[in-house]
């Protein structure tokens, strides 16, 4: 029996996403058609983004799961319609694009390359930077990514420490769980990643108290969720010098309107939610993996706790 795909992630995405997902699912041997509208009753599976134009799961009654072409599913888990498994997206792309993306951010400012981009010319300052394993480099989250970043700068040399919600073992990291693990790693990280889901618990959770137990002069960097951040306290962190610089990839509002703080402080770099996106041709392969499992009798993959939020 031929399976009936939903495209729920917008036209657009439909352009890239169409010819790998039509690729993988063959190697997969599904026998699949990818829709955009079609009787909701005879829908197997949605394909999902919050830019697609679905809000109401209730119609598609047999449906056996809903698969999120995004990693963060906070605009769809508390979706009370929402009967359905879902399955958050982990694609190796879209790994290797954060790894990237937090990479060079923290390189930029464990060298202090702001100092020479601006330097006034005919300024000859020789700064020494330290050396990666005298930088500690912190992350809330770790996660999928989360800790491939942090495996990747502890590759490079760094100390790096983080903070999950269950205890973790992770070889030449020093993971930190539960509320004196937070305030450890803010206390000890020069440079702070945050790569935390935004959920109930998460919601600003860098807030004023917070802020202030990071180390003097520390630096954030903020891929995961804007609303993990209480923004007045953030800024008043950066305008007291207690934050040095805040690169910020991702923000409560969506762009980030042209009138907001952020954009013309002189400690704050935005970067326009483009630190890691899902690749359509990896991405193809993992949900056409993920499918073929259901079809087969296995359980679905990277399965989202409704308990949990993530
Ligand atoms: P994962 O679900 O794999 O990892 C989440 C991590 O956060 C886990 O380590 C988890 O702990 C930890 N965590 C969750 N809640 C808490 C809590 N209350 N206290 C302590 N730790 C907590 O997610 P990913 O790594 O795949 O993605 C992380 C986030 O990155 C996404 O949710 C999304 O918001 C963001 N993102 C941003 C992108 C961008 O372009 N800017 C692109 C893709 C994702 P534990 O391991 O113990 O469960
Ligand atoms: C995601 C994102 O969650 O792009 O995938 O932020």
């Amino acid at each position: 029996m031929t399976l009936t795909l939903l495209f729920a992630a917008g036209d657009e995405a439909l352009d890239a996403y169409q010819l790998p997902l039509i690729t993988e699912l063959r190697k997969a041997g599904l026998d699949a058609r990818i829709v955009t509208d079609a009787p909701p009753e005879t829908v197997d599976y949605i394909l999902y983004a919050p830019s697609g134009p679905l809000t109401d799961f209730t119609p598609f009654t047999r449906c056996k799961a809903v698969l999120s072409l995004w990693a963060g599913v906070e605009r769809i888990v508390s979706n009370p319609t929402l009967t359905q498994p879902l399955a958050r997206m982990v694609d190796p792309g879209l790994t290797q694009g954060m790894i990237e993306y937090v990479t060079g951010h923290v390189l930029r400012h464990h060298l202090g390359m702001d100092a020479h981009i601006h330097a006034r010319p005919g300024a000859w300052r020789p700064i020494e930077p330290p050396l990666a394993q005298e930088r500690i480099v912190g992350f809330l989250g770790l996660g999928q990514l989360g800790q491939g970043c942090a495996q990747a700068l502890q590759a490079l040399g760094f100390q790096v420490i983080g903070w999950s919600s269950t205890p973790k073992v992770l070889p030449g990291i020093a993971c930190h769980h539960g509320p004196e693990g937070l305030k450890s790693v803010l206390q000890a990280a020069e440079i702070l990643v945050t790569l935390l889901p935004h959920t109930p618990q998460t919601e600003s959770l860098l807030n004023e108290t917070r802020l202030a137990q990071m180390r003097e002069g520390a630096v954030l960097i903020n891929p995961g969720r804007g609303a993990l951040i209480d923004e007045p306290a953030l800024l008043d962190a950066l305008d007291r010098g207690q934050i040095a610089h805040a690169t910020l990839d991702v923000f409560r509002a969506e762009p980030l309107p042209a009138d907001h703080p952020f954009w013309h402080h002189p400690r704050v770099t935005v970067t326009p939610h483009i630190a890691a996106t899902t690749r359509a041709a990896s991405a193809a392969r993992v949900i056409a993996n993920n499918i073929a499992r259901v079809e087969t009798g296995e359980t679905l993959q990277h399965e989202v706790s409704r308990d949990h939020g993530y």
